[in-house]
Order: structure tokens, then sequence, then C-alpha cells
């Protein structure tokens, strides 16, 4: 059974089509829409509040136990533009994952990468590769492509953080492994500083590179908020500007923390407001501390800690303070750059 797409008022001409039809084959002259003069852009700016990701968050830690089949108790942001698919954006996942007292989300690996921005609380670790890495509110965690990894809720309170991955890129190149892998068992208190941390958390000082090819992302797996908060504080005052953006780097290489995700963290001063822009490719970004808003395209959202925005590609944005604001933010720019298509434009 064919569908017929094309047909005609000429007999001969309705033939071919309904030929080409039944070959599997298009008429491009026929074809509408494939290029635009700019980006063709599906998903919309959005904003999930942080209210009800905690709130909802919450009523599932009670409702919904964490076990093989499940593994991950996390509730996705999907944007209304994406006709129901489970991304933030066309090219990122981004959600919320809630983590019970002593609850422990078992080991797993996959190709697409994930990286973990906490929002609230502390007594969380994460083991990566069997390198156990401390969470606490505003560190930056990275679980780069098939790495193994696991949650573990050593502490008495719940724990909330967003979680992003590049799974739609991933999906898109029909590259996506997965497998799962021997969880640690062991009941342990805090971490202690991780491997990662030790050999190459210290700015400005590197061991000796090794003989073995390493995978090209960061070897530095934990970003410290203490490290976040100093180098905005000191940008600020160092530019005098209302705004600053610090990016987050493999300290080896210089480059993007991972090939598909870039990592910044944004400062706007008490009653200042950042520079207006807009970059192809998509970001997601989450409220760490303070009040302002987000001017996505035409729309204003008012911001408060917790919450998550989507900024879908080519959109023009800024972002307005209040309190001093404090966010972080996830983008696809790398991938773009490698591909030659990253463009941005500042606005006035
Ligand atoms: C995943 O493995 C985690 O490990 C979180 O915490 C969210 C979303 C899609 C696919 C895998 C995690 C995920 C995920």
């Amino acid at each position: 059974m064919s569908s017929r797409r094309f047909t005609s008022s000429d007999p001969d001409l309705d033939l071919l089509y309904r030929d080409l039809d039944e070959q599997q084959l298009q008429p491009l002259w026929e074809l509408r829409g494939l290029l635009t003069p700019t980006p063709k852009v599906r998903s919309v700016p959005f904003r999930w509040p942080a209210k009800e990701l905690k709130g909802l968050g919450e009523r599932a830690g009670h409702l919904v136990t964490i076990d093989r089949g499940g593994d991950r108790r996390v509730l996705a942001c999907a944007n209304p533009g994406l006709g129901g698919a489970p991304y933030a954006v066309s090219t990122l996942w981004a959600a919320v994952q809630y983590l019970g007292p002593h609850e422990v989300a078992p080991a797993h690996r996959h190709t697409p990468a994930a990286l973990r921005f906490v929002l609230e609380g502390a007594g969380v670790w994460t083991l990566v590769d069997g390198d156990p890495l401390a969470m606490s509110a505003g560190d930056l965690i990275l679980t780069p492509s098939w790495t193994f990894h696991e949650h573990h809720n050593s502490s008495d309170q719940p724990m909330l953080w967003m979680d992003v991955l590049d799974l739609p890129v991933v999906a898109a190149l029909e590259a996506v492994f997965f497998e799962e892998g021997p969880t640690d068992e062991g009941e342990r208190g805090a971490a202690p500083e991780s491997r990662s941390e030790r050999d190459y958390g210290t700015a400005g000082l590197l061991p000796p590179p090794g003989r073995r090819a390493r995978p090209p992302y960061s070897p530095l797996l934990a970003y410290r908020w203490a490290d976040t908060d100093r180098a905005l504080g000191r940008r600020l005052e160092a530019t005098g500007a209302a705004a600053a953006t610090m990016t987050f780097v493999d300290p080896t290489r210089g480059t993007d923390v991972m090939p598909t995700m870039r990592c910044e963290a944004h400062r706007i001063r008490a009653g200042g407001r950042g520079v207006r822009s807009r970059q192809t490719g998509s970001r997601v970004a989450t409220v760490f501390r303070g009040s302002g808003v987000a001017v996505l395209g035409e729309q204003r959202f008012d911001l408060a800690p917790g919450d998550i925005i989507a900024i879908p590609s080519w959109t023009s944005w800024h972002l307005e303070a209040d309190d001093q604001l404090d966010l972080f933010s996830t983008s696809d720019a790398p991938v773009l750059a490698a591909l030659g298509l990253y463009r941005e434009e500042e606005l006035p």
C-alpha cells in the first residue's frame, strides 16, 4: 500500500509520480522547506519551576522505588515543541533526579554522556569507573560516555540534582549502547577525595601524561562550587561588568569538559543584566542562587533557585538579576563548533 504524496493534472506526470513513489523515490522539485533562510527550530523557550520539580520529585520518591528496570528516579523535562519526546531541547536531555536517604541507584554505563549539577543537599556520592565523587550543592559532576556510574545516598536526607545528557544527539547518530555493571554494595560514609581531583584538581599543575591514549574528555570529573564561586566573583571584580560567564574546561587540554557538551557558570550582579545574544545550538540552564528574569525570545520567565529553562537554537536571550543571580548552563556548542556550524551574534 502506498500513500501518494505527489499528484498532478497531467496523466503522464501523474504516472511518473506513482512510479517514483513505488520505487521509494521523491522529486526534489515537489519538496518544500528543506532549506530555510534561518534555522527551523522546533523546541520553544520554556521554564520548569523548581517548586513543581521538587514537589513531584518528592512524590515520586514516596511512590516509586528504584530497582532494576527503573534504575533511576528521574523526571525528564519534555519541551512542548518536541511532540512528546522526553527532551528539554532538541539536542539535550535535562531532568531532575531524586535519591532518597540511603538509596542506591545501581551501576551502569551508556554511550550518551551525562553530567549532574547539584541543586541542594550533600551526602551523595557517585562512583565513576570506580572513583568515588562526593556531591554537594553547586558542584558539577561528569559521567562521560561509556563510564560506569552509580549513585549512593549515604545521608538521612533526600537529594535532588539536575541531570543533563547528550542522549538526543547520540540517538540521532544511532550510536546508543547501554549495559548494566556491578554495583558497589558496601555502605560508606562521605566519599574521600577522588583520584580524579587528587591528580587534576589543582589549577596549573598536572601529573605526567602517561603513555596510554586518554579518552576525549576531562580527567577532572568534579568541579566544586567553592572554585566556581571564587572564579565568578573575581571575574566580576576584575571587569567591573554587570555579568560574568566562566567555562568549565578539561585542565589537560583547555577544551570543553566533554566532546558534546559545553558547561558554563553565569553570574549577574544584583540589578544588572547580561548581554543579549543568540547562537546556533541549544542550551539548558538551571538557577543555583538568586532571583531575576530570563528573557527568551519575546517571553519573560521569572527565575527562582532550582528552575530549569530551555533556550532553543538561534533564540535571542539574556538574563536580568534582582538579587545576584547564579546559573549553570549546558549547551551543545562543541558539536556545532566541531562541524563548522557554530554561529553567534551579540544583539543590542
Ligand atoms: C542516567 O543513566 C542517569 O545515571 C540519569 O543518573 C538520567 C537519563 C537517560 C538515560 C540515562 C544516571 C538518565 C540516564
